[in-house]
């Protein structure tokens, strides 16, 4: 046994875990004891056995390398055998998944705050994620928090800081510390899902593209599948060097945030399909020429035609999608004759879908989209298994687009943020909204009625565990909805997400401008909610 370190501590507020993970300002991170508290919890009530393996790595940003040299003294305090820690720090959010389930090892600590942006003034996580590779479920999230309460000391080694550049086994106190490659076992698997041979030859034969890794994680993995392993040449990956402040940017993989892609895809010099990916690697954007792709009907058209990517052929179980995301993939499920479900949002509400077998594919409208060959969404996975079905359909992203709307219908479809409002107006909107359910069924809002108002809850059909308040529902008559959460990444105020969505089927228009498409929608949202009134603002900040 090494040389065990006892430091007094005291419990800090704040520490309760939200959708993915702790995030929280990088000052907040700094204070004395904030991230040993943090990670003293969770080694305190995982599970684990003796002789555990503890995966670590991050997204890069600023603070990463300080808080895993603490967490690698802290797991050898703490009685792990072996850690796995990526090069420089760098894990993304599926390559961590997946190097914890290849590996064997008990979970791991995924440092990123995502799409936020980073910086010493701006944003740091923490995530816990278990022995099959994927986030924490709430029990387990619930579990750490409530130790977060109550402790009082965290255990530590005296060693020096690791040289987390150099690949290699170097022991810390007698555990081992391994720095693996960060990229190549994820290079691997992606290998092993999808036609390569078909992707190359494609490539051969002239289809085009341009990645987007916004100065974040996804870059080294870009690089070598794009272009090192795919034959797209050098510079289709741009932004491609992890950066710890991103370039100043948001790493958001959305139409504001990646302006310069979108601008590029709706412009006379156009490669064929545009991509990208966010902080830690687990978002995508896809934009064909011309044509931008909402990650809800991406989640429907992967569905349907996963039959090209060889490790999906013939063995599509279901598909999962989180209730803010639109239904375009339950139509996909149900011609398919496939299972389809219905989850809250946050990737840790799949886990044991994708465990049972139930579903094969999942995603959410924030532009996650991934299978059941890890258990976190996955960005570049899915711009391959895009380039895997174009390059065998031998078809343009536009081309699949219209083909698939004019199969399924189209499901119109926006989310509005209003971002940093104030908490009070927030919970004032929420609670206005709860207080109003039972009486809205029935009631008019311009030429929409209300047919259904409930606030979601979710029972786990494997575990049978209950999430409630997981969001309002507002169901028109007709199809249509308007859905009302608030955020729990933030780390400023509160955010205000209200999700618009209107069906038209295959004999209406399906090449219409989204933002007509939902009017209705959006006048009934501020009827219904008040937003202005509770929030003081007549404009989201941000439309995706
Ligand atoms: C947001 C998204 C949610 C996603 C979560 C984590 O959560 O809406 O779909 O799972 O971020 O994604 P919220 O609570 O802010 O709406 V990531 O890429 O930030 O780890
Ligand atoms: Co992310």
């Amino acid at each position: 046994m090494p040389d065990i370190i006892t430091v007094a501590t005291q419990p800090i507020a704040g520490q309760k875990p939200g959708t993915s993970g702790l995030r929280k300002k990088v000052k907040v991170f700094q204070q004395p004891n904030f991230a040993e508290n943090f990670i003293q919890s969770v080694f305190d009530v995982v599970e684990r056995d003796e002789g555990a393996t503890l995966v670590i790595g991050g997204d890069g940003r600023f603070h990463n390398r300080t808080v895993i040299q603490q967490a690698i003294r802290m797991a050898a305090a703490n009685g792990y055998a072996r850690v796995l820690v990526g090069q420089g720090g760098i894990l993304s959010t599926p390559a961590a998944s997946n190097v914890i389930r290849k590996y064997g090892a008990s979970g791991g600590l995924v440092l990123s705050a995502s799409h936020n942006p980073g910086g010493p003034d701006e944003d740091f996580g923490i995530k816990y994620n278990i022995a099959n590779g994927g986030p924490a479920p709430e029990g387990v999230t619930g579990a750490i928090y409530e130790r977060t309460l109550t402790i009082d000391r965290w255990l530590s080694v005296d060693a020096p800081d690791i040289d987390l550049d150099a690949i290699g086994t170097v022991s810390v106190a007698g555990m081992s510390v391994e720095v693996i490659d960060s990229v190549a076992d994820y290079a691997d698997l992606m290998e092993t899902l999808f036609d390569f041979d078909a992707i190359r030859k494609a490539v051969a034969s002239g289809l085009t593209m341009r990645f987007d890794a916004m100065s974040a994680v996804t870059g080294p993995y870009a690089r070598e599948i794009l272009e090192g392993r795919l034959g797209f040449p050098a510079g289709t990956v741009v932004n491609g060097t992890p950066l710890e402040d991103f370039g100043g940017h948001h790493p958001d993989p959305n139409l504001i945030h990646a302006r310069e892609l979108y601008e590029l895809m709706m412009g006379s010099d156009a490669p064929d399909i545009g991509a990208a990916s966010d902080g830690d690697g687990d978002r995508n954007l896809i934009i064909g020429r011309g044509r931008f792709i909402t990650p809800s009907d991406s989640l429907a058209m992967l569905a349907a035609n996963i039959e090209c990517a060889p490790a999906y052929k013939g063995r599509l179980a279901g598909i999962a999608r989180s209730m803010p995301t639109s239904a375009a993939a339950d139509r996909v499920a149900e011609a398919l004759g496939v299972g389809c479900f219905e989850t809250p949002t946050g990737w840790k509400f799949f886990g044991n879908l994708l465990d049972a077998g139930k579903v094969t594919i999942c995603g959410e409208e924030s532009a996650g989209t991934g299978s059941d060959h890890v258990r976190e969404k996955d960005g570049l996975w899915a711009v391959l298994l895009w380039l895997n079905i174009l390059a065998v359909r031998g078809i343009s992203v536009d081309e699949l687009a219209r083909m698939h709307w004019a199969r399924f219908g189209r499901n119109y479809y926006a989310r509005h943020d209003y971002e940093g409002i104030e908490n009070a107006g927030a919970d004032a909107l929420m609670d206005g909204l709860k207080a109003a359910l039972a009486t809205l069924p029935g009631q008019s809002f311009g030429a929409l009625t209300v047919a259904v108002a409930d606030s979601f809850s979710y029972t786990d059909p494997v575990d049978g565990s209950v999430s409630e308040n997981q969001g309002i529902r507002i169901l028109f008559e007709g199809g249509s909805r308007v859905v009302f959460r608030l955020s729990g990444t933030g780390t400023q105020g509160a955010t205000l997400r209200v999700y618009l969505e209107n069906y038209v089927g295959t004999d209406g228009d399906l090449d219409a401008e989204t933002g007509a498409m939902l009017a209705d929608q959006i006048a009934a949202a501020e009827a219904i909610a008040g937003i202005t009134r509770n929030t003081g603002r007549t404009a989201p900040d941000v439309i995706t």
